[in-house]
């Protein structure tokens, strides 16, 4: 490796230890002072390389917050008296007979990519029979996370589970979410703007506006007040909508929680079966032809989601589209709404640069992201664009290199933006210089 490349991995792997407590890793030192869900899987995907112990516990430490009927939660707060709004107490969990006793928790739940991350850790690891006996360990708590979504979250029986709240897409802020919010007129006064910490530690323009924020509120006060129920939450939330990034991931996740079984002895083939349901249910329901790539369904309001957004790309990831139609979505990725290749701007944006409302800067409506990177320079390449993959490669390497390790980054200056030490920058950077070959 380039003596400048492996200077980077050392200051990649500084970041990691930096937010590493000795039990799980913190996304950021004071932005994120918790444990979060998807966060953990990149970072586990990243710490393989050189800290098996640590990724391992990275994951074990996650499931401690499993509720009992399966929910892996978006938060566990391990210390709650960290500060981070909306904490512990705001979520009041224990009003659901399904939360742990002994710990705090969220209410909602973030995209699965944990057996992808468990199946990366064994493909990875020095030690192998340490990784098979965590595999074993992981397991049961994996198939029942994936229960959990299937028998919760999918009404319809379409093999297509919904997200009830904008953080449960990791996307939070996401273009897509606008129309859902539309109505109903919204009382901003209900909640106030002094209790958000986020913008006290960085730039406000960074970050959600105060009428998103009580969106976000509004639905954990309506969750918490039916305790949590699913039946009665499926009833009243004005927000159900089948993501493309989050059934992506679940499909992937079967797929790989089907490799862990067959290495542990078990039958795959329920795993695989409901892996290829989902993947089916994405390319009948979600699919956009005439823009060549995929989109959200909104449950509540039985309509799709016109929005153009880097997660409509996402489904090459888990071998979701035939080639026909991922050839349409290379072309679509590969043009100056989002980045032509070797152009002057840095791949991927978040959302399509030639809709409106498009900010370069403003969490999770442009920038780019590295996690979404990630999984799209993984999906290019299962289809064989290598040329693409290798550019939207290039953008995870330079944009820490040059502008530090930020939580993301502005597509056409590469700035970065939220905060800095962020983890899973550094955690897939890690991964990405690691590979054997690229
Ligand atoms: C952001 O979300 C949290 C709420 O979950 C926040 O804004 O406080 C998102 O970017 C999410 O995807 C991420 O997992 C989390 C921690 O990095 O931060």
């Amino acid at each position: 490796m380039e003596h400048n490349l492996e200077d980077l991995l050392r200051r990649a792997q500084k970041v990691l230890d930096l937010n590493w407590t000795g039990e799980y890793t913190r996304p950021a030192p004071r932005l994120y002072p918790h444990q979060w869900s998807w966060d953990s899987a990149f970072i586990a995907i990243g710490n393989i390389h050189h800290r098996q112990d640590r990724a391992e516990q990275e994951l074990l430490s996650l499931f401690r917050g499993q509720w009992q009927n399966g929910m892996l939660p978006h938060i566990v707060f391990h210390n709650p008296h960290a500060p981070y709004f909306p904490g512990a107490e705001i979520w009041h969990c224990h009003v659901s007979p399904h939360a742990p006793r002994d710990l705090e928790t969220s209410g909602i739940v973030q995209p699965p990519i944990h057996a992808t991350a468990a199946w990366w850790i064994y493909l990875h690891a020095q030690d192998q029979t340490q990784a098979k006996s965590f595999l074993a360990e992981i397991f049961p708590k994996l198939k029942a996370w994936h229960d959990y979504l299937y028998r919760e979250r999918d009404p319809h029986h379409e093999a297509l589970v919904y997200i009830r709240h904008p953080w449960e897409s990791g996307m939070d802020d996401s273009p897509l979410w606008d129309s859902v919010f539309h109505a109903p007129p919204l009382d901003l006064t209900k909640f106030s703007a002094s209790h958000r910490l986020d913008i006290r530690i960085v730039d406000p323009k960074d970050r959600p506006t105060h009428r998103d924020y009580t969106h976000y509120l509004d639905l954990v006060h309506l969750f918490r007040s039916l305790d949590y129920d699913e039946e009665k939450i499926q009833k009243a939330s004005p927000f159900l909508v089948q993501d493309a990034l989050f059934n992506t991931l679940l499909s992937q996740s079967e797929q790989d929680l089907a490799q862990i079984a067959t290495i542990l002895g078990k039958d795959g083939r329920p795993f695989q079966d409901r892996s290829r349901a989902t993947a089916d249910a994405v390319n009948q329901k979600l699919w956009d032809a005439e823009h060549g790539l995929y989109i959200d369904f909104d449950l509540v309001r039985n309509q799709t989601l016109e929005k153009h957004t880097a997660a409509g790309f996402t489904p090459m990831f888990a071998g979701i589209p035939s080639k026909e139609r991922a050839d349409q979505m290379l072309e679509y990725l590969n043009s100056k709404a989002f980045c032509p290749i070797h152009g002057t701007c840095y791949a991927v944006p978040t959302y399509d640069k030639k809709s409106s409302g498009f900010s370069s800067r403003q969490y999770w409506r442009g920038p780019i992201w590295l996690n979404i990177n990630w999984i799209l320079y993984h999906g290019l390449r299962r289809y064989g664009f290598h040329d693409y993959a290798q550019w939207v490669r290039q953008a995870i390497i330079d944009l820490p290199k040059t502008y530090g390790f930020y939580e993301y980054y502005d597509p056409d200056e590469g700035a970065g933006h939220g905060t800095e030490d962020f983890s899973w920058t550094a955690a897939l950077l890690v991964d990405v210089l690691s590979e054997t070959s690229p």
